[in-house]
């Protein structure tokens, strides 16, 4: 087979970029290591910024989206007892964020990959990348007892944190950063209505717990755990006691419960890949950067990538400017490396850890007392989560 991009992963960041190119006539094959309802089966990002919303609507998948998805204007922040609303669209120059869940993002892109009779071969295994730094790389991986070739231009490494792409780069060209947390993210899915119209944060000495949703009859919830926590060691009802315990005791009181009908546990942990680009091998999304979700950057993230790389390819193949290629990599980090920071600090902020010096704690009272008296503190908030400019 021959196709001018081969992009790995049929995740949200490749079938993204498959979806803008096609738009552009330019040529792509997805080759995805799982079934569709198995990717469709995960439940991950809820929260998404401006700049991905544009993009979906620039990639003709936006119609459902703007139609079942919330327009959430700002989130709350509690510490104990005390509650403080970030007012988004004042701080933000009038923006706001799109609460719309991946799972529904991705079933969107897929399709419009099917309406557009885009190639998306499911159930691949033994994906290798040859040749990258040849100006004629090739892909090859197997079907059932068959290995088949894909000759293209361009390889797009969209496989996620454990796909094959990012350790196709030699050991002595990657340079790799990780910082792993101390503690995971219990979450829990819910057919009841959400405690709050927004968002809750909620930083509590028993530690961190989250009140999301999905829609006004599904809610997402989670509690921070340590490590060690296995999800059979969570009970629906001492998942819902211990999230009680941590919200303010007015919310706390409005809690819906109900039995959970997805449960599970997501390490924390931040991670960037340099550089993100090897000879003819692109790397988007969480293949080369993992954030803790307390930002809600992790998918937003890669929304940059796609479209610093679609600009670049379409630079390439319409024009014959290779200067958009050239940047991908220092231009994606530029952002990426901002979305780190935002996420630690919010992580930094909210959590609660193990091992801490008593100092360290003071300051957390210190960084959350200075942010709910200081409008430019909100201000600096605000602009980030609500993402900043491509
Ligand atoms: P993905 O990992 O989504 O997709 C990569 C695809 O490549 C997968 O479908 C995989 O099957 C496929 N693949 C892997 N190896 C392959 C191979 N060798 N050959 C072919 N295909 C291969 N972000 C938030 O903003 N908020 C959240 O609350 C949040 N929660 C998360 C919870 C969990 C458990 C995880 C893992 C991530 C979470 N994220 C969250 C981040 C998540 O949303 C990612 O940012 C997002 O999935 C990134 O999309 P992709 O880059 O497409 O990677
Ligand atoms: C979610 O709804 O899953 C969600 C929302 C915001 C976050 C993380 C997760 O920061």
């Amino acid at each position: 087979m021959k196709t001018q991009v081969c992009i790995i992963g049929g995740g949200p960041s490749g079938l993204l970029l498959s979806q803008l190119l096609h738009l552009k006539g330019i040529d792509t094959i997805v080759l995805e290591r799982q079934s569709r309802d198995y990717v469709l089966s995960r439940i991950r990002a809820g929260v998404l910024e401006h700049g991905f919303t544009e993009l979906m609507r620039e990639a003709e998948c936006g119609a459902r989206m703007d139609e079942e998805g919330e327009i959430h204007e700002g989130f709350f922040i509690s510490d104990h007892e005390d509650l403080l609303r970030v007012d988004l669209h004042k701080f933000s120059g009038g923006q706001t964020v799109t609460v719309y869940g991946q799972t529904e993002v991705t079933r969107d892109l897929y399709e419009a990959r099917d309406r557009m009779d885009g190639t998306v071969i499911h159930n691949v295994e033994d994906v290798v990348l040859h040749d990258l730094t040849s100006d004629r790389p090739h892909v090859t991986y197997r079907a059932g007892d068959e290995t088949l070739r894909i000759d293209c231009d361009y390889v797009v490494g969209a496989d996620g944190y454990h796909g094959v792409s990012r350790k196709s780069i030699p050991k002595d060209v990657l340079k790799e950063y990780e910082k792993v947390y101390p503690f995971g993210w219990l979450g829990v899915l819910s057919r009841t209505k959400p405690v709050s119209p927004e968002l809750i944060y909620a930083r509590h000495e028993r530690g961190f717990a989250l009140c999301s949703m999905r829609s006004q009859v599904l809610s997402r919830y989670y509690v921070q755990v340590p490590l060690t926590d296995k999800v059979e060691d969570w009970s629906d009802d001492a998942f819902w006691t211990e999230l009680q315990r941590r919200l303010p005791s007015e919310v706390a009181g409005q809690l819906e419960t109900g039995p959970s009908i997805e449960k599970s546990i997501a390490p924390l942990r931040g991670y960037v890949a340099e550089p993100m680009r090897y000879g003819n091998l692109f790397l988007a999304g969480d293949a080369a950067h993992i954030v803790p979700p307390t930002g809600a950057k992790g998918l937003n993230s890669a929304a940059s990538d796609i479209h610093y790389l679609y600009h670049g390819l379409l630079g390439h193949y319409r024009d014959g400017d290779d200067s958009g290629l050239e940047g991908y990599s220092e231009k994606a980090l530029a952002r990426v490396w901002k979305a780190q920071r935002f996420s630690w600090w919010m992580t930094q902020l909210l959590h609660t850890f193990p091992d801490t010096i008593a100092y360290d704690r003071r300051m957390q009272d210190t960084e959350l007392a200075y942010l709910f008296s200081s409008e430019a503190a909100q201000r600096s908030l605000a602009e980030n989560y609500v993402g900043l400019p491509f």
